[in-house]
């Protein structure tokens, strides 16, 4: 049996203290229920205009995705690169969501940001870069609104997981872990996703386990395979980036489907969800 110390992480640990298993969390965003059947959250990297995330939505929604992304604070390896619309973005991702009806899901870097995009956002992100920032992780807790808490690129498993315990403690028990690739000798590839911090997380905690395969890889032919690799492993959900033009993507363009490619995608995850259905049973 896989181990952690679940006395230092008394909330997210599968295990209560007899050792008898908890129930994996459930709840509802919307309509859509995390933690039951795989939920595909999909869209661009960023928030570009009104018309990109619009146009974005509407392709995603058409290809059978369940959350609508969208990044409209966007923290960026170089200050010079774009940095997103900020609060203009996340009113044109929300009107975009609405429009299609999906739930929608952004970032938030910044704890002054955080009552703002909990008010209009359904899903806060917190990105790999800041998987650590406690004072984040404390206030998007106090938010009780759904956090997605990505596992920084140098972070080992138990790391993440004290990171969720940070939120879950402020009595906010609607966390998504989501695995997006750690930093390895790999060059090929962005990051190296670790597909096996799905089954290790399913069984440390129970909480639900989603995959990045577009940050993990950083390169749309391999998105197909690996998010039908997540899926066999068990993962609760998928993150993938959806562009109507990736090749005039302002952030992360090499990565991003296009809305036809999305719709292959989609039908292979499907395939592949029923395959591994008609296996359990
Ligand atoms: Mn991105």
């Amino acid at each position: 049996m896989l181990e952690i110390d679940a006395k230092r992480l008394p909330l997210v640990s599968a295990y209560d203290n007899d050792g008898k298993r908890k129930p994996f969390t459930r709840f509802d965003v919307g309509t859509v229920t995390i933690g039951n059947d795989i939920v595909v959250i999909a869209g661009p990297c960023s928030v570009e205009s009104e018309e990109q995330i619009m146009t974005a939505a509407k392709q995603v929604k058409a290809a059978g995705a369940n959350i609508l992304r969208g990044g409209a604070f966007k923290p960026r390896t170089s200050p010079y690169d774009f940095q997103g619309l900020g609060e203009v973005g996340l009113s044109y991702l929300k009107q975009a969501g609405m429009a299609v009806g999906m739930p929608i899901i952004t970032e938030v870097v910044d704890t002054r940001d955080v009552a703002f995009v909990a008010e209009h956002a359904d899903i806060l992100q917190i990105g790999a870069r800041n998987m650590q920032n406690f004072t984040l992780l404390t206030e998007v807790g106090k938010s009780g609104k759904p956090v997605l808490l990505k596992r920084g690129m140098g972070a080992t498993i138990e790391e993440w997981l004290h990171c969720a315990e940070y939120i879950v403690k402020e009595g906010n028990h609607k966390v998504i872990l989501c695995e997006r690739g750690i930093r390895t000798f790999e060059t090929y590839t962005r990051n190296t996703l670790d597909l096996s911090a799905v089954p290790v997380a399913k069984e440390l905690t129970h909480l639900p386990v989603f995959v990045d395969p577009s940050h993990a890889l950083g390169r749309k032919e391999l998105i197909k395979p690996m998010s039908l690799a997540a899926v066999c492993a068990g993962c609760d959900g998928l993150m993938i980036e959806v562009h109507p033009e990736p090749e005039k993507a302002l952030s992360d363009g090499a990565q991003q489907l296009t809305g036809g490619e999305f719709g292959t995608v989609m039908k292979a995850i499907k395939e592949c969800r029923n395959l591994m259905t008609s296996m359990e049973e």
